[in-house]
């Protein structure tokens, strides 16, 4: 059977007008919350892409034996400045293997512990900046990624972008920001308006010159001064693969510098301000926190990788955040062969189907009150209960995140360290509106934060 198209498609642009008014993912959304199959096409100009919502289809794609992942027309732009990264990499690239199998040591438990300190003292420059501003509104998403942007620079690269002492965003992530855009657009734009669109083209080109340029720098700056850690940068430049003996090469490793600084720090700033949007909208979930990071971390203890473990609400608010809007919405797979899956669509091989994780995050097949924000459906025992393929907000397998432990590690250190030191409250009532790049996060979140008075 073939898989229907949602409602509301036009002549020549399909379903583009829906998504101008609620954005991609708003759409997407949408049409899930009315498709009781869990699957569904929808029509970009004459580009037709299918998504998948349902838990058991999506059990199914998650079969490695079957299924693998094919990136999309979105990543196939991204491939313009992140090529063969890890990221970006089809399975069959040897240099996914090769740069996975390189740096998997960089993400075990012990080279976390390595990067904790350099996280707290991030951490500490968010507290010093908001100090300063205590009794002000602050833009969440900007601090965030000040945050993880940093911490991912310093812990993977020993680059220092001290985003916290100045005012304006850096320059790499304005160009990042408009070259993502730039990829959004592209799959959103009919191949007409992509013709015309050479202005946003070249403002493309000269995005990718300048985070190109910067990387460039990175990289010359650890040849020039080599240290000996173990970090991304000098396993990228040193270690030879396990399985073929060979190392990566330069312009491989171009790209897997630019995937980090962009993956690395993106996804965790969104999952972050989305924490503190809810947190500010369930006052009882906040008592908790602020109970939790006061017993943990009482007065001005050094925060030090065993508290991590014990940050159990937090952790909670963070997989919650996640559920309802996981940072990176959607991946896609593809099957080896042609595949029929749910016992009846036809899926061909090599064609590329999403998993739209927001819809299947909503799944009332996997949740209940899937709209509500409950931490609870993450304590011990009702996480056991659950449906197994339900909850892809780091997505499957082999490639499935590499950094989702760093991610959690320094989400939930950072979120401690602000509640300790700070009373947040939302004096704008803030409505949650989503602002989407590739990723999702909070558009336009103002939260005011205050220095906590002692016993407050
Ligand atoms: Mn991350 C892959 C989500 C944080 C580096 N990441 C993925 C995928 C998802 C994802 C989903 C799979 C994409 C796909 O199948 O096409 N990542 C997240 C989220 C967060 C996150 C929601 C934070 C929250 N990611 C991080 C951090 C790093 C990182 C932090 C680096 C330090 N992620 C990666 C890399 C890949 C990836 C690299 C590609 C892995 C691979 O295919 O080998």
């Amino acid at each position: 059977v073939s898989v229907p198209l949602a409602a509301g498609a036009l002549p020549v642009i399909g379903h583009l007008h829906q998504i101008a008014r609620t954005g991609l993912v708003g759409q997407l959304l949408e049409v899930s919350r009315r498709s009781p199959e869990g699957i569904f096409k929808l029509r970009f100009g004459s580009r037709v892409s299918l998504f998948v919502t349902d838990p058991d289809l999506v059990a199914e794609l998650c079969d490695e034996t079957r299924f693998r992942k094919m990136p999309g027309p979105g990543l196939r732009v991204v491939r313009k400045f992140a090529g063969d990264g890890l990221f970006t990499a089809f399975g069959d690239e040897p240099n996914w293997g090769k740069a996975h199998r390189i740096l998997l040591p960089a993400f075990s438990q012990r080279a976390m512990r390595g990067y904790f300190e350099m996280i707290v003292e991030v951490c500490d420059q968010l507290v010093a900046k908001w100090s300063r501003k205590s009794g002000t509104d602050v833009l969440v998403a900007d601090d965030m990624t000040r945050l993880t942007l940093d911490s991912i620079a310093i812990a993977g690269f020993g680059h220092r972008f001290d985003s916290f002492e100045r005012e304006e965003l850096d320059s790499f992530l304005q160009a990042l920001g408009r070259a993502l855009g730039e990829a959004l657009s592209t799959i959103t734009r009919l191949p007409v308006q992509n013709r015309f669109a050479t202005k946003a083209k070249a403002q493309y080109e000269a995005d990718i010159a300048e985070m190109n340029a910067l990387v460039d720098g990175i990289i010359a700056d650890r040849r020039v001064n080599p240290t000996d850690g173990r970090d991304l940068l000098n396993l990228m430049l040193t270690a030879a693969d396990p399985e073929t003996g060979e190392r990566l090469d330069d312009v491989n490793i171009r790209y897997q510098v630019l995937t980090f600084l962009i993956a690395g720090h993106e996804t965790t700033s969104g999952m972050l301000t989305f924490a503190f949007a809810y947190l500010l909208r369930n006052p009882a979930v906040l008592a908790q926190a602020y109970a939790e990071v006061d017993r943990v971390l009482p007065g001005d203890t050094r925060p030090d990788f065993a508290h991590v473990a014990r940050l159990e609400v937090c952790e909670r608010v963070l997989k919650e955040a996640l559920r309802l809007w996981p940072t990176a919405p959607a991946f896609s797979l593809a099957p080896f062969e042609d595949e029929v899956i749910g016992g009846r669509w036809l899926m061909k091989k090599d064609r590329p189907i999403n998993v739209f994780t927001p819809g299947l995050h909503r799944s009332s097949k996997a949740w209940d009150d899937p709209e509500e924000f409950d931490i609870d459906r993450w304590l011990p025992d009702a996480e056991a209960a659950r449906y197994p393929h339900a909850y892809k907000p780091f997505g499957n397998g082999e490639r499935a995140c590499i950094g989702r432990q760093f991610a959690m590690v320094e989400a939930k250190i950072a979120l401690a360290m602000m509640l300790r030191a700070f009373a947040i409250s939302d004096p704008h009532a803030y409505r949650l509106r989503i602002k989407e790049t590739l990723s999702i996060k909070p558009d336009e979140f103002y939260m005011r934060v205050r220095l906590r008075q002692p016993h407050e």
